[in-house]
């Protein structure tokens, strides 16, 4: 699906998006999930073909003809597959939709959500400068967005960062380095301590928890961790060492959307906040993304935004808009609360596989 405009990080730069719709039937009802793996492994080790050869061998030959009862029961039966959240985190979403549709209930109200309005943000990409970038993050403000995240990497942080808090003095603003930093190079990152962000996301490798700690030390800004954070586990280890102080949450990244409470649980008892994090999904993972927000927990502002910042067209009927006070509203019908655009998914599909028990 080509995306309104280029997405640079510093793992790479997409100018379309590729995913996995996992469409999941079982008595009589249809349930939708979004696996958010990419064509490249840049942010994850998994994409959407690997996650295809998950699916097709292992999560589908586990699932098929069985009588899933819920989530718990579904990671039960693919705990015996390492790895593949994002693949597996797919399935869990088409398997709550159904059941939510099957039961008259939304994903909001399945998962526990409070709100009916979510408060986001938007996640800006590297730009080509720092002038830019500032007229990028000045055009998002003016649709109404109240918080911004601006990626950043080696040679390109502290002054774009500086840039734009200086055109911006009040705005709610945080970067993301997407672990493009070791704990040497990250010495440079010093001068964002003076910026008065709202936090620093995942700027050491996913494996360096423990670097983190050592980082987080140095710094009065709070150290926000993405890609380290794959299973509450990790959460808790996080946590125990100080390697951050807010934990951003994405369902794919940690197996499913039952994961997912599990770490905004388990942050919510030890009063660490959590924000949601977003994987460029479409209408279907976007929707997903809404009900997990809703949870009382989960109080910085979201990488949820309008489906006009992404896509022109999307696959799901339903767009969803920016509120005037920079909040989306949850979905309410039954599970995910979106419709499928048919001739929009047959005019993006790249292949198409269907499996029966
Ligand atoms: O690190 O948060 C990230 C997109 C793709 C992969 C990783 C990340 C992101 C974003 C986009 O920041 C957030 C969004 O969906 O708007
Ligand atoms: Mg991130």
């Amino acid at each position: 699906m080509p995306l309104v405009s280029p997405f640079e990080t510093s793992f790479g730069r997409s100018t379309d998006r590729e995913c996995l719709l996992i469409i999941l039937q079982a008595e009589g009802v249809t349930g939708y999930g979004e696996c958010v793996a990419d064509r490249d492994p840049g942010y994850s080790y998994e994409t959407t073909g690997t996650a295809w050869h998950i699916l097709k061998d292992f999560v589908a030959p586990a699932i098929m003809g069985q009588d899933v009862k819920d989530a718990a029961d579904f990671q039960q039966r693919v705990a015996h597959i390492r790895g593949h959240h994002l693949a597996k985190a797919g399935v869990e979403m088409a398997l709550w939709d159904l059941l939510g549709k099957r039961d008259g209930q939304s994903l909001r109200d399945m998962l526990g959500g409070v709100r009916d309005r979510v408060e986001v943000g938007v996640s800006v990409g590297l730009q080509a400068n720092p002038e830019r970038l500032v007229r990028t993050v000045g055009n998002y403000l003016s649709q109404g967005y109240r918080r911004i995240k601006i990626k950043i990497k080696p040679g390109r942080d502290v002054e774009d960062a500086t840039a734009v808090r200086k055109e911006f003095p009040a705005i709610k603003l945080q970067v993301d380095a997407n672990s493009a930093y070791s704990l040497d190079t990250a010495e440079s990152l010093q001068p964002l301590d003076a910026l008065d962000l709202l936090l620093i996301e995942q700027p050491l490798h996913e494996d360096d928890i423990w670097e983190h700690h050592y980082l987080q030390s140095k710094f009065r800004t709070p150290i926000c961790l993405d890609e380290s954070i794959i299973t509450p586990r990790h959460a808790r280890a996080a946590l125990a060492m100080g390697a951050c102080k807010i934990i951003n949450i994405k369902a794919g990244r940690v197996a499913g959307l039952s994961q997912a409470v599990a770490i905004h649980d388990l942050c919510r008892a030890e009063g660490v906040p959590v924000w949601c994090g977003g994987m460029l999904e479409t209408g279907v993972g976007r929707a997903s993304n809404l009900a997990l927000a809703s949870l009382p927990g989960f109080i910085l502002p979201a990488d949820i935004s309008a489906s006009d910042r992404y896509y022109t067209r999307d696959i799901t009927r339903e767009r969803f808009v920016l509120n005037p006070d920079s909040t989306i509203t949850v979905p309410a019908e039954p599970g995910l609360g979106v419709t499928l655009d048919m001739d929009a998914l047959k005019m993006f599909a790249l292949a198409q596989l269907t499996l029966k028990a």
